[in-house]
Protein backbone atom coordinates (compact mmCIF):
# COMPACT_ATOMS: atom_id res chain seq x y z
CA UNK A 1 0.00 0.00 0.00
CA UNK A 2 2.85 2.37 1.08
CA UNK A 3 4.07 1.81 -2.25
CA UNK A 4 1.02 2.61 -4.54
CA UNK A 5 0.69 5.54 -2.67
CA UNK A 6 4.96 7.12 -3.19
CA UNK A 7 5.33 6.21 -6.92
CA UNK A 8 9.46 6.32 -6.74
CA UNK A 9 9.09 9.71 -5.92
CA UNK A 10 11.61 10.97 -3.07
CA UNK A 11 10.34 11.72 0.81
CA UNK A 12 9.21 14.32 1.46
CA UNK A 13 8.25 15.75 4.74
CA UNK A 14 5.26 18.02 6.24
CA UNK A 15 6.32 19.69 9.85
CA UNK A 16 3.68 21.71 11.38
CA UNK A 17 2.51 22.34 14.88
CA UNK A 18 -1.20 23.45 14.87
CA UNK A 19 -1.12 25.35 18.34
CA UNK A 20 0.97 28.29 16.23
CA UNK A 21 -2.31 28.91 13.92
CA UNK A 22 -4.53 29.60 16.71
CA UNK A 23 -2.27 33.03 17.31
CA UNK A 24 -3.08 36.37 16.68
CA UNK A 25 -1.19 39.82 15.99
CA UNK A 26 -4.39 41.81 16.20
CA UNK A 27 -7.42 42.18 14.60
CA UNK A 28 -6.31 44.22 11.57
CA UNK A 29 -2.47 43.30 11.50
CA UNK A 30 -1.90 41.52 8.08
CA UNK A 31 -0.02 38.70 9.32
CA UNK A 32 -2.87 35.73 10.29
CA UNK A 33 -1.26 32.60 11.29
CA UNK A 34 -4.68 30.91 10.86
CA UNK A 35 -3.28 30.82 6.60
CA UNK A 36 -1.76 27.81 8.15
CA UNK A 37 -4.90 26.23 9.00
CA UNK A 38 -6.43 26.85 5.72
CA UNK A 39 -3.21 25.39 3.92
CA UNK A 40 -3.34 22.33 6.28
CA UNK A 41 -6.61 21.53 4.99
CA UNK A 42 -6.27 22.06 1.49
CA UNK A 43 -3.80 19.72 1.50
CA UNK A 44 -5.63 17.34 3.69
CA UNK A 45 -8.41 17.25 1.55
CA UNK A 46 -6.17 16.50 -1.40
CA UNK A 47 -4.95 13.84 -0.11
CA UNK A 48 -1.83 14.89 -0.05
CA UNK A 49 -1.37 13.82 3.98
CA UNK A 50 -0.95 9.98 2.53
CA UNK A 51 1.77 10.85 -0.13
CA UNK A 52 4.10 12.90 2.50
CA UNK A 53 5.34 11.60 6.40
CA UNK A 54 3.62 14.29 8.48
CA UNK A 55 4.85 15.41 11.98
CA UNK A 56 3.86 17.85 14.75
CA UNK A 57 6.78 19.57 15.29
CA UNK A 58 7.98 20.94 19.17
CA UNK A 59 8.91 23.75 20.17
CA UNK A 60 12.67 25.09 19.88
CA UNK A 61 14.35 25.21 23.15
CA UNK A 62 16.30 28.73 24.54
CA UNK A 63 19.01 26.88 23.37
CA UNK A 64 18.69 26.75 20.05
CA UNK A 65 17.30 29.96 19.51
CA UNK A 66 20.16 31.20 21.27
CA UNK A 67 22.55 29.79 18.62
CA UNK A 68 21.43 33.15 16.90
CA UNK A 69 19.70 35.51 18.64
CA UNK A 70 21.26 36.82 21.91
CA UNK A 71 20.36 36.38 25.25
CA UNK A 72 19.36 39.79 26.44
CA UNK A 73 16.84 39.66 23.14
CA UNK A 74 15.47 36.34 23.98
CA UNK A 75 14.84 37.21 28.02
CA UNK A 76 12.82 40.36 26.75
CA UNK A 77 11.09 38.28 24.14
CA UNK A 78 9.91 35.81 26.81
CA UNK A 79 9.34 37.61 29.54
CA UNK A 80 8.12 40.95 28.05
CA UNK A 81 3.91 41.14 28.50
CA UNK A 82 1.46 41.16 26.30
CA UNK A 83 -0.08 44.81 25.25
CA UNK A 84 -3.19 45.04 23.96
CA UNK A 85 -2.21 48.00 21.84
CA UNK A 86 1.03 48.74 19.44
CA UNK A 87 2.99 51.33 20.79
CA UNK A 88 3.35 53.17 18.20
CA UNK A 89 -0.22 54.19 17.45
CA UNK A 90 -1.55 54.97 21.00
CA UNK A 91 2.01 56.28 22.71
CA UNK A 92 4.15 57.15 20.09
CA UNK A 93 6.52 58.52 22.55
CA UNK A 94 7.15 54.98 24.78
CA UNK A 95 9.87 53.22 24.26
CA UNK A 96 10.11 50.13 22.13
CA UNK A 97 12.88 48.07 23.40
CA UNK A 98 14.58 45.90 20.26
CA UNK A 99 11.85 46.71 17.99
CA UNK A 100 9.15 44.85 19.81
CA UNK A 101 5.91 46.55 20.72
CA UNK A 102 5.41 48.42 17.50
CA UNK A 103 2.50 47.90 14.90
CA UNK A 104 4.18 45.74 12.50
CA UNK A 105 5.66 43.40 15.23
CA UNK A 106 2.98 43.91 18.37
CA UNK A 107 3.81 41.70 21.59
CA UNK A 108 0.60 39.84 21.43
CA UNK A 109 -0.32 36.96 23.59
CA UNK A 110 1.69 33.90 23.53
CA UNK A 111 4.11 35.63 21.15
CA UNK A 112 7.07 33.20 22.67
CA UNK A 113 5.53 30.14 22.31
CA UNK A 114 4.02 31.48 18.21
CA UNK A 115 7.91 31.97 17.79
CA UNK A 116 9.85 28.62 19.19
CA UNK A 117 6.72 26.65 17.09
CA UNK A 118 7.96 28.28 13.95
CA UNK A 119 10.98 27.60 14.52
CA UNK A 120 10.67 24.36 16.14
CA UNK A 121 9.02 23.20 12.70
CA UNK A 122 11.94 24.57 10.71
CA UNK A 123 14.51 23.07 12.59
CA UNK A 124 13.04 19.54 12.79
CA UNK A 125 12.41 20.33 8.79
CA UNK A 126 16.45 20.51 8.58
CA UNK A 127 16.93 17.82 10.73
CA UNK A 128 15.35 15.42 8.56
CA UNK A 129 17.12 16.47 5.70
CA UNK A 130 19.92 15.95 7.50
CA UNK A 131 19.67 12.55 9.09
CA UNK A 132 18.61 11.76 5.03
CA UNK A 133 15.13 10.35 6.35
CA UNK A 134 13.16 13.02 3.90
CA UNK A 135 14.75 14.51 0.47
CA UNK A 136 12.33 18.03 0.28
CA UNK A 137 10.93 18.92 4.05
CA UNK A 138 8.20 21.42 4.26
CA UNK A 139 7.52 24.04 7.02
CA UNK A 140 5.28 26.45 6.15
CA UNK A 141 4.64 27.90 9.57
CA UNK A 142 8.99 29.55 8.97
CA UNK A 143 10.37 31.30 6.62
CA UNK A 144 10.21 34.63 8.90
CA UNK A 145 13.23 36.44 6.94
CA UNK A 146 13.88 39.49 8.36
CA UNK A 147 14.30 38.66 12.31
CA UNK A 148 17.87 40.10 13.47
CA UNK A 149 20.07 38.85 16.20
CA UNK A 150 19.11 41.54 18.90
CA UNK A 151 15.89 42.77 17.10
CA UNK A 152 12.62 42.03 15.70
CA UNK A 153 11.83 43.53 12.02
CA UNK A 154 8.61 43.07 9.34
CA UNK A 155 6.68 40.80 11.61
CA UNK A 156 9.74 38.46 12.18
CA UNK A 157 11.07 37.57 15.63
CA UNK A 158 12.58 34.70 15.39
CA UNK A 159 14.77 33.81 12.21
CA UNK A 160 13.88 30.07 12.13
CA UNK A 161 15.52 30.01 8.49
CA UNK A 162 18.91 31.04 10.16
CA UNK A 163 18.40 28.52 12.87
CA UNK A 164 17.82 25.81 9.87
CA UNK A 165 20.62 27.04 7.79
CA UNK A 166 23.02 26.95 10.78
CA UNK A 167 21.47 23.15 11.61
CA UNK A 168 22.44 22.07 7.71
CA UNK A 169 25.87 23.96 8.19
CA UNK A 170 26.40 20.71 10.83
CA UNK A 171 26.39 18.22 8.11
CA UNK A 172 26.74 19.99 4.41
CA UNK A 173 29.36 22.23 3.21
CA UNK A 174 27.50 24.40 1.31
CA UNK A 175 23.62 26.06 1.88
CA UNK A 176 21.98 27.62 -1.19
CA UNK A 177 19.24 30.02 -0.04
CA UNK A 178 16.34 31.07 -2.10
CA UNK A 179 14.18 33.88 -1.49
CA UNK A 180 10.90 34.23 -3.32
CA UNK A 181 8.65 36.71 -0.83
CA UNK A 182 8.35 39.81 -2.40
CA UNK A 183 10.72 41.46 0.51
CA UNK A 184 13.85 41.48 0.70
CA UNK A 185 15.37 38.69 2.81
CA UNK A 186 17.42 40.68 4.47
CA UNK A 187 18.07 39.03 8.05
CA UNK A 188 19.00 35.94 6.18
CA UNK A 189 21.49 37.73 3.82
CA UNK A 190 22.78 40.02 7.19
CA UNK A 191 23.55 36.72 9.10
CA UNK A 192 25.61 35.06 6.62
CA UNK A 193 27.44 37.88 4.98
CA UNK A 194 31.37 36.70 6.15
CA UNK A 195 30.66 33.38 5.00
CA UNK A 196 31.90 31.52 1.53
CA UNK A 197 29.52 28.50 2.84
CA UNK A 198 25.93 29.91 2.90
CA UNK A 199 25.04 31.67 -0.98
CA UNK A 200 21.78 33.86 -0.55
CA UNK A 201 19.44 35.27 -3.79
CA UNK A 202 16.52 37.21 -3.25
CA UNK A 203 14.30 38.47 -5.50
CA UNK A 204 11.68 41.04 -4.02
CA UNK A 205 10.18 44.82 -4.75
CA UNK A 206 12.78 46.99 -4.82
CA UNK A 207 12.03 51.01 -4.13
CA UNK A 208 13.89 52.15 -1.36
CA UNK A 209 12.46 54.87 0.74
CA UNK A 210 8.57 53.17 0.23
CA UNK A 211 9.20 49.60 0.12
CA UNK A 212 9.90 47.57 3.06
CA UNK A 213 12.87 46.98 4.11
CA UNK A 214 14.70 49.12 1.75
CA UNK A 215 17.98 47.16 1.29
CA UNK A 216 18.85 44.54 -1.71
CA UNK A 217 19.46 46.68 -4.32
CA UNK A 218 21.59 44.74 -7.53
CA UNK A 219 24.92 46.04 -6.40
CA UNK A 220 24.69 45.00 -2.59
CA UNK A 221 26.33 41.60 -2.90
CA UNK A 222 28.20 40.90 0.99
CA UNK A 223 31.00 43.31 2.29
CA UNK A 224 33.60 44.13 -0.35
CA UNK A 225 36.37 43.41 1.40
CA UNK A 226 39.09 41.05 -0.53
CA UNK A 227 39.75 39.21 3.15
CA UNK A 228 36.29 38.77 3.26
CA UNK A 229 35.04 35.16 2.37
CA UNK A 230 31.64 36.01 2.03
CA UNK A 231 32.09 38.76 -0.14
CA UNK A 232 30.16 38.07 -3.80
CA UNK A 233 27.84 35.53 -1.93
CA UNK A 234 24.51 37.16 -1.66
CA UNK A 235 23.07 38.11 -4.94
CA UNK A 236 19.89 40.71 -5.25
CA UNK A 237 17.15 40.65 -7.94
CA UNK A 238 15.51 44.15 -7.31
CA UNK A 239 12.01 44.22 -9.06
CA UNK A 240 9.75 46.50 -10.21
CA UNK A 241 5.35 46.46 -9.62
CA UNK A 242 3.43 43.88 -11.88
CA UNK A 243 6.05 41.09 -12.56
CA UNK A 244 4.44 38.37 -14.74
CA UNK A 245 4.58 34.56 -14.45
CA UNK A 246 6.87 34.49 -17.70
CA UNK A 247 9.35 36.91 -16.90
CA UNK A 248 9.72 35.75 -13.28
CA UNK A 249 10.04 32.69 -14.17
CA UNK A 250 12.54 33.04 -16.88
CA UNK A 251 14.55 35.36 -14.47
CA UNK A 252 14.40 32.61 -12.03
CA UNK A 253 15.27 29.73 -13.88
CA UNK A 254 18.22 31.51 -15.33
CA UNK A 255 19.55 33.16 -12.05
CA UNK A 256 19.15 30.24 -10.22
CA UNK A 257 20.03 27.63 -12.98
CA UNK A 258 23.94 29.36 -13.18
CA UNK A 259 24.18 30.09 -9.23
CA UNK A 260 23.97 25.90 -8.46
CA UNK A 261 26.13 25.66 -11.54
CA UNK A 262 29.38 28.03 -10.22
CA UNK A 263 28.36 27.56 -5.88
CA UNK A 264 27.54 23.83 -6.10
CA UNK A 265 25.15 23.73 -3.08
CA UNK A 266 24.20 20.37 -1.25
CA UNK A 267 21.22 21.37 -0.31
CA UNK A 268 18.88 24.63 -0.99
CA UNK A 269 16.81 26.50 1.59
CA UNK A 270 13.92 27.83 -0.38
CA UNK A 271 11.51 30.34 1.33
CA UNK A 272 8.06 30.52 -0.36
CA UNK A 273 6.45 33.90 1.07
CA UNK A 274 2.84 33.78 -0.98
CA UNK A 275 3.04 37.68 -0.58
CA UNK A 276 4.75 37.98 -4.60
CA UNK A 277 1.16 36.46 -5.81
CA UNK A 278 -1.19 38.74 -7.80
CA UNK A 279 -3.49 40.38 -5.50
CA UNK A 280 -2.05 40.07 -2.49
CA UNK A 281 -2.63 42.92 0.44
CA UNK A 282 1.14 43.91 0.64
CA UNK A 283 2.76 42.37 -2.22
CA UNK A 284 3.09 44.72 -6.14
CA UNK A 285 3.34 41.55 -8.24
CA UNK A 286 1.26 39.87 -10.91
CA UNK A 287 2.43 36.05 -10.52
CA UNK A 288 -0.02 33.76 -10.75
CA UNK A 289 -0.01 30.20 -8.28
CA UNK A 290 1.52 28.46 -11.41
CA UNK A 291 4.58 31.03 -11.55
CA UNK A 292 5.01 31.13 -7.83
CA UNK A 293 5.09 27.05 -8.52
CA UNK A 294 7.31 27.24 -10.94
CA UNK A 295 10.24 28.54 -8.91
CA UNK A 296 9.50 25.45 -6.83
CA UNK A 297 9.79 23.12 -9.68
CA UNK A 298 12.64 23.91 -10.93
CA UNK A 299 14.80 24.03 -7.52
CA UNK A 300 12.90 20.24 -7.51
CA UNK A 301 14.63 19.38 -10.99
CA UNK A 302 18.18 20.08 -9.35
CA UNK A 303 17.82 16.80 -7.25
CA UNK A 304 19.57 18.39 -3.88
CA UNK A 305 18.21 17.71 -0.81
CA UNK A 306 15.65 20.60 -0.03
CA UNK A 307 14.06 22.55 2.95
CA UNK A 308 10.77 24.52 1.93
CA UNK A 309 9.57 27.40 4.23
CA UNK A 310 6.62 29.56 4.16
CA UNK A 311 7.18 33.46 4.95
CA UNK A 312 4.75 36.50 4.00
CA UNK A 313 1.37 36.38 2.10
CA UNK A 314 -1.54 38.29 3.33
CA UNK A 315 -4.41 36.99 1.12
CA UNK A 316 -4.88 33.58 3.11
CA UNK A 317 -7.25 32.15 0.79
CA UNK A 318 -4.22 32.62 -2.41
CA UNK A 319 -1.67 31.73 0.29
CA UNK A 320 -3.20 28.36 0.85
CA UNK A 321 -3.73 27.47 -2.68
CA UNK A 322 -0.23 28.36 -3.58
CA UNK A 323 1.02 26.48 -0.57
CA UNK A 324 -0.95 23.13 -1.37
CA UNK A 325 0.24 23.58 -5.10
CA UNK A 326 3.68 23.57 -4.09
CA UNK A 327 2.92 20.90 -1.79
CA UNK A 328 1.73 19.01 -4.09
CA UNK A 329 4.79 20.09 -6.45
CA UNK A 330 6.96 18.68 -3.48
CA UNK A 331 5.08 15.30 -3.93
CA UNK A 332 5.11 15.54 -7.70
CA UNK A 333 1.06 15.23 -8.34
CA UNK A 334 0.48 18.26 -8.96
CA UNK A 335 -0.70 17.32 -12.50
CA UNK A 336 -4.00 15.36 -10.54
CA UNK A 337 -4.70 18.37 -8.28
CA UNK A 338 -7.25 20.30 -10.69
CA UNK A 339 -9.21 16.57 -11.49
CA UNK A 340 -9.88 15.57 -7.43
CA UNK A 341 -11.40 18.45 -6.29
CA UNK A 342 -12.66 17.76 -2.54
CA UNK A 343 -16.15 17.90 -2.19
CA UNK A 344 -17.16 18.41 1.14
CA UNK A 345 -13.93 19.98 2.34
CA UNK A 346 -13.97 22.77 5.63
CA UNK A 347 -12.65 25.58 4.08
CA UNK A 348 -15.01 25.44 1.49
CA UNK A 349 -16.15 29.02 2.56
CA UNK A 350 -12.82 30.48 2.04
CA UNK A 351 -13.19 29.99 -1.83
CA UNK A 352 -16.68 30.73 -2.43
CA UNK A 353 -15.91 34.17 -4.68
CA UNK A 354 -13.65 31.53 -7.06
CA UNK A 355 -13.80 29.34 -8.98
CA UNK A 356 -12.98 26.10 -7.98
CA UNK A 357 -9.56 25.66 -6.51
CA UNK A 358 -6.84 25.45 -8.00
CA UNK A 359 -7.93 24.97 -11.71
CA UNK A 360 -4.86 26.05 -13.11
CA UNK A 361 -6.77 28.54 -14.94
CA UNK A 362 -7.87 30.65 -11.81
CA UNK A 363 -6.42 34.13 -12.43
CA UNK A 364 -5.42 35.76 -8.54
CA UNK A 365 -6.21 39.69 -8.14
CA UNK A 366 -6.77 42.27 -10.50
CA UNK A 367 -3.46 42.74 -12.59
CA UNK A 368 -1.23 45.84 -11.81
CA UNK A 369 0.96 47.36 -14.51
CA UNK A 370 4.26 45.62 -15.09
CA UNK A 371 6.86 48.20 -15.14
CA UNK A 372 9.89 45.95 -15.67
CA UNK A 373 11.02 46.76 -19.28
CA UNK A 374 13.05 43.38 -20.47
CA UNK A 375 15.68 45.44 -20.50
CA UNK A 376 16.29 45.83 -17.56
CA UNK A 377 15.99 42.04 -16.72
CA UNK A 378 18.84 41.32 -19.06
CA UNK A 379 20.91 43.33 -16.92
CA UNK A 380 20.29 42.13 -13.92
CA UNK A 381 21.74 38.80 -15.82
CA UNK A 382 23.98 40.30 -16.80
CA UNK A 383 25.25 41.74 -13.57
CA UNK A 384 24.80 38.33 -11.81
CA UNK A 385 26.78 36.38 -14.11
CA UNK A 386 29.84 38.74 -14.03
CA UNK A 387 29.51 38.50 -9.32
CA UNK A 388 29.21 34.22 -10.25
CA UNK A 389 32.87 34.55 -11.89
CA UNK A 390 34.25 35.23 -8.34
CA UNK A 391 31.90 32.65 -7.00
CA UNK A 392 33.22 28.40 -7.14
CA UNK A 393 34.75 25.98 -5.87
C1 LIG B 1 0.25 46.81 9.83
O1 LIG B 1 -3.29 47.57 9.52
O2 LIG B 1 6.75 49.39 6.04
C2 LIG B 1 0.28 46.55 11.21
C3 LIG B 1 1.43 46.72 9.07
C4 LIG B 1 -0.86 46.68 11.96
C5 LIG B 1 -3.13 47.21 12.31
C6 LIG B 1 -3.44 48.67 12.72
C7 LIG B 1 -2.26 49.58 12.91
C8 LIG B 1 -2.22 50.70 11.90
C9 LIG B 1 0.21 47.34 7.11
C10 LIG B 1 1.41 47.00 7.72
C11 LIG B 1 -0.87 51.32 11.70
C12 LIG B 1 0.01 50.52 10.80
C13 LIG B 1 1.33 51.20 10.49
N1 LIG B 1 -2.03 47.03 11.39
C14 LIG B 1 2.36 50.24 9.99
C15 LIG B 1 7.59 51.33 8.14
C16 LIG B 1 6.28 51.05 8.63
C17 LIG B 1 5.92 51.35 10.07
C18 LIG B 1 4.66 50.58 10.46
O3 LIG B 1 6.41 39.19 4.39
N2 LIG B 1 3.57 50.93 9.58
C19 LIG B 1 7.18 50.01 8.32
C20 LIG B 1 6.68 45.38 7.10
C21 LIG B 1 6.23 46.75 6.62
C22 LIG B 1 6.84 49.05 7.20
C23 LIG B 1 6.46 44.31 6.08
C24 LIG B 1 6.82 41.86 5.61
C25 LIG B 1 7.16 40.52 6.23
C26 LIG B 1 7.48 39.43 5.23
C27 LIG B 1 7.89 38.11 5.94
C28 LIG B 1 6.87 42.96 6.64
N3 LIG B 1 6.66 47.76 7.55
C29 LIG B 1 5.11 51.39 7.75
C30 LIG B 1 3.90 50.58 8.19
C31 LIG B 1 -2.13 47.26 10.07
C32 LIG B 1 -0.95 47.16 9.23
C33 LIG B 1 -0.96 47.42 7.85
C34 LIG B 1 2.64 46.93 6.96
N4 LIG B 1 3.87 46.90 7.48
C35 LIG B 1 2.79 46.84 5.59
N5 LIG B 1 4.12 46.79 5.30
C36 LIG B 1 4.76 46.81 6.47
O4 LIG B 1 8.58 39.75 4.40
C37 LIG B 1 6.89 37.54 6.85
CA1 LIG C 1 12.55 37.96 -1.51
ZN1 LIG D 1 7.04 39.51 2.53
Amino acid sequence: EYDIVRPKGRTVSFHANPEMEKHHFGQTHPMKPWRLTLTKSLVTSYGMTFAMDNYTTRTATYEELNSFHASDYLDYLATAPPEDQPRDVDNPDKEVKFNLGGSDCPLFHGLYDYCSMSAGSSLDAARKICNGQSDIAIAWGGGLHHAKRSEASGFCYINDIVLAILQLLRCYPRVLYIDIDVHHGDGVEEAFFSTDRVMTVSFHKYQPEVFFPGTGGLDDNGPKSEHNPGAHHAINVPLNDGITDEQYAWLFKSIIGKTNDSFRPSVIALQCGADSLAGDRLGRFNLQVQGHGACVDFCKSLNIPMVIFGGGGYTPRNVARAWAYETAIAIGCQSKIPEVIPAHAPWREHFIHDTIFPTLEQILGEPRANRNTQKRLQDIIMHVNEQLRFVGH
